[in-house]
């Protein structure tokens, strides 16, 4: 198959997402067209079968904005075109539909092709229910041909909110469980901490929903009861909040702000538990990297967190913004080594027995299928 993939290329779950999903369906012999304004993070070196396009914004006096929307319209347009693309296959609603949708249309006369979105979360959560998106994001899922979501959580806001006419599919986001899995790094470790401390870890683009000064607090109250250390990873609109927070509650020696990191299976393999403290989180792949390196999660429970964490045996859900529940079920985990073991054995068969890359892509593979060989 030629499939055309439109996404965001930064540090989010969906352009990791459709990056992913690109690199497995090249690796099985289709032709990937990955299309964005620059390269996506995951798409770090050469890979047979998996080309990027980027989408170039004119330059000209009278055009006082960038018109992104059509000159990613216009390039998906070239692209089907020259790889005689089957499906433009788009990651987040807005603008990627529209653009999709448009570009079918430019194409209606001389070249047949289908439009699938896969809707990531905050396209419908937060982005979609603004008045200006709304009636964008109801004519996206009305006039692409299918339309997926990466939750069942996610599946029920958007036929709440849009009580979309065509069927949704519900297909989870996946993660390599035989590249996310648990290294032995004694090294790296004690950069962090002695053998004696615990390592806590929390990953995030730094966004007001995902309420990173949460993880200081929970940490904060860790803290007071055993030696331990934070590793904060990311960066983002909250991060003089977070720093402002960790100086007014004395933590500059405990707390580690890394900043954007590519590989995060070395630091998810030295972590000993994985917190998440956001607000929604349609997903959360995050959560399902660190289950899959042997990471034991402990975040809120929100949106679709609960078809990920298993409470009581992955991890631990607590009622939302309840920092002191959190920082108890944490200490719980931390405090109790054999519990901690049997959680860590739980996430990581749980990653490979339900959200392994393989067994998703057969989905999307057959609806792929199912599309192509739609009249
Ligand atoms: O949060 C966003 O707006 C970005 C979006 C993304 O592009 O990463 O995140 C959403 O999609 C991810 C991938 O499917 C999910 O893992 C995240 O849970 C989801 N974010 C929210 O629902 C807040």
């Amino acid at each position: 198959m030629k499939i055309a993939i439109v996404c965001y290329p930064t540090y989010g779950g969906s352009g990791i997402i459709a990056t992913e999903l690109g690199l497995n369906l090249a690796s099985k012999g289709n032709k990937v067209h990955i299309i964005s304004y620059s390269t996506p993070v995951r798409l770090n070196k050469f890979k047979e079968n998996i080309f990027f396009h980027n989408v170039e914004l004119p330059n000209y006096p009278l055009f006082e904005f960038h018109f992104y929307t059509l000159s990613l319209s216009g390039k998906i347009v070239e692209i089907v075109e020259k790889e005689n693309i089957d499906i433009i296959h788009c990651h987040y609603a807005i603008p990627h539909t529209i653009s999709g949708i448009l570009a079918k249309e430019i194409l209606e006369d001389f070249h047949k092709v289908k439009v699938l979105t896969t809707l990531h979360g905050t396209d419908v959560t937060l982005v979609g229910t603004q008045p200006i998106f709304r009636p964008l994001v109801r004519y996206s899922l009305n006039k692409t041909d299918a339309v997926t979501c990466v939750s069942e959580f996610l599946y029920h806001s958007t036929v709440r909110e849009f009580n979309p006419v065509k069927p949704i599919e519900v297909i989870h986001n996946f993660v390599n469980t035989s590249l996310y899995r648990k290294e032995n790094l004694p090294e790296l470790r004690r950069e962090f901490a002695t053998p004696t401390q615990k390592i806590v870890l929390h990953i995030s683009n730094f966004r007001p929903v995902k309420r990173v000064t949460d993880v200081v607090e929970v940490f904060f109250r860790i803290k007071k009861e055993i030696d331990a250390k934070l590793v904060l990873v990311g960066d983002g609109p909250d991060m003089p909040k977070v720093e402002a927070l960790v100086q007014k509650l004395q933590l500059e020696e405990d707390v580690f702000f890394l900043g954007n990191q590519i590989s995060i299976v070395e630091l998810l393999s030295i972590s000993d538990i994985f917190l998440l403290t956001s607000e929604i989180e349609s997903f959360g792949l995050a959560v399902l990297e660190a289950m899959s390196c042997e990471v034991p999660v402990v975040s809120y429970n929100v949106g679709g967190l609960p078809e990920i964490v298993e409470e009581n045996k992955t991890g631990y859900l607590v009622p939302f913004g309840n920092i002191e529940k959190m920082a108890e079920m944490s200490l719980a985990l931390l405090q109790d080594e054999s519990k901690h073991l049997e959680f860590s054995n739980n996430a990581r068969l749980r990653a490979i027995h339900k959200f392994d890359s393989q067994i998703i892509l057969e989905k999307y593979l057959n609806l792929y299928s199912s599309l192509i060989n739609e009249v």
